[in-house]
């Protein structure tokens, strides 16, 4: 996947690179129309940045080249800002649909015109889709006397514990009490590590044994919890890439015996071009009700956030910003448009 993202960059660079060549060698056009069509700027620096890349744009007649040539640039930003490439292609689709025959009013500023709409189309992604209302799902439950079961999973290492950790903060912030099932009973350290974080916490866990039924520990945690009235059940897994197949059914196993009332996938900020994969393969195996992002305090720019909501059509419950407790915040989609329509 890496490979192909290196090979569309390249041939990205490529194109743009015969582009410059083809307009230097090009007679100057400019001289008659000398406001017409600023030069473009030098490309030493690789990164553009969406803002820059739409301030290169400003000022020029919309005409299928100069359009293109505004698309190209957008696609390469956003392919640095974490974007996958699919999404960066469907992003551009959608731009380029809303700007094509697009007349400029006089008073209207491209700029502020391309950069809407580019803001437009990734609003339409990142809000696609029904809402979910973490409270509400709980509190939904708990009206018919049973508690909420709320599944974590994604690949390794992306921050589904710490999560878990901070959704129980949350959680009991607002009154609820929660009870952790640790199944991660593969990765050595994982229940001990669950253990650490329920302590400190204050908040009831529910083990087995390293290597135990993962989904017999989520079971037993959920009938823990109907025994004694608690509100929420969290459910840590062990971190599976998506191609590993018994990882994955393992995970199927625990959503089939659980029937939780949200599949949450944990995505790191960080991920490019892999999102894409990891949100399809877990969506279509395991089903996806909603996702978090943690790490977007690590020099995200967010991209991820789109490549994961484009593929399952379900919201960004929450971010992770960091890997204390209080690192959690609700997702507003401003959150994520920010960063990514920042400067490079
Ligand atoms: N900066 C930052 N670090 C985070 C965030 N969330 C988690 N981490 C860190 O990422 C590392 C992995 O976090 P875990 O919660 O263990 O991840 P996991 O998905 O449970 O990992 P596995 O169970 O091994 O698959 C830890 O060092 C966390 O402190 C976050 O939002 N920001
Ligand atoms: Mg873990």
């Amino acid at each position: 996947m890496l490979e192909k993202l290196k090979e569309k960059l390249r041939r990205v660079k490529a194109k743009l690179t015969r582009k410059l060549e083809e307009k230097a060698a090009a007679p100057p056009e400019e001289e008659e129309e000398p406001e017409a069509k600023p030069k473009r700027p030098s490309r030493a620096s690789p990164k553009l940045g969406v803002k820059r890349a739409l301030k290169k744009a400003v000022g020029i007649e919309l005409s299928p080249s100069d359009l293109e040539d505004i698309l190209w640039d957008l696609q390469v930003s956003l392919l640095e800002s974490d974007v996958a490439v699919p999404v960066a292609d469907e992003l551009i689709n959608r731009v380029k649909n809303k700007l094509t025959g697009r007349k400029l009013g006089l008073r209207e500023d491209p700029k502020k015109v391309a950069e809407a709409v580019l803001e437009e189309a990734m609003r339409e992604i990142l809000e696609a889709g029904e809402k979910v209302d973490l409270l509400q799902v709980v509190k939904a439950k708990n009206e018919r006397n049973e508690p909420a079961v709320l599944v974590f999973f994604g690949i390794n290492g992306t921050g589904k514990t710490t999560t878990i950790a901070k959704l129980a903060k949350y959680l009991q912030e607002r009154g609820l009490r929660v009870v952790l099932a640790a199944s991660d009973t593969f990765r050595a350290g994982g229940i001990e590590q669950l253990e650490v974080h329920a302590r400190r916490l204050g908040v009831e866990l529910v083990k087995q044994r390293q290597g135990a039924d993962a989904a017999a520990v989520a079971y037993d945690a959920i009938s823990h919890a109907k025994a004694r009235g608690f509100q929420v059940v969290l459910v840590d897994t062990a971190g599976r890439m998506q191609t590993d197949r018994d990882l994955m059914d393992e995970m199927r196993k625990i959503v089939r015996v659980t029937r939780p009332d949200l599949r949450i996938f944990v995505g790191d900020a960080l991920t490019g071009n892999d999102a894409v994969e990891q949100a399809r393969t877990f969506n279509q195996e395991v089903g996806i009700d909603g996702s978090i992002l943690c790490k977007m305090d690590a020099d995200a720019r967010g991209g991820a956030a789109l490549s994961i909501t484009y593929v399952t059509g379900k919201p960004i419950l929450f971010l992770g910003v960091g890997q204390g407790y209080e690192d959690l915040v609700e997702f507003k989609p401003e959150l994520i448009l920010k960063p990514l329509l920042e400067e490079g």
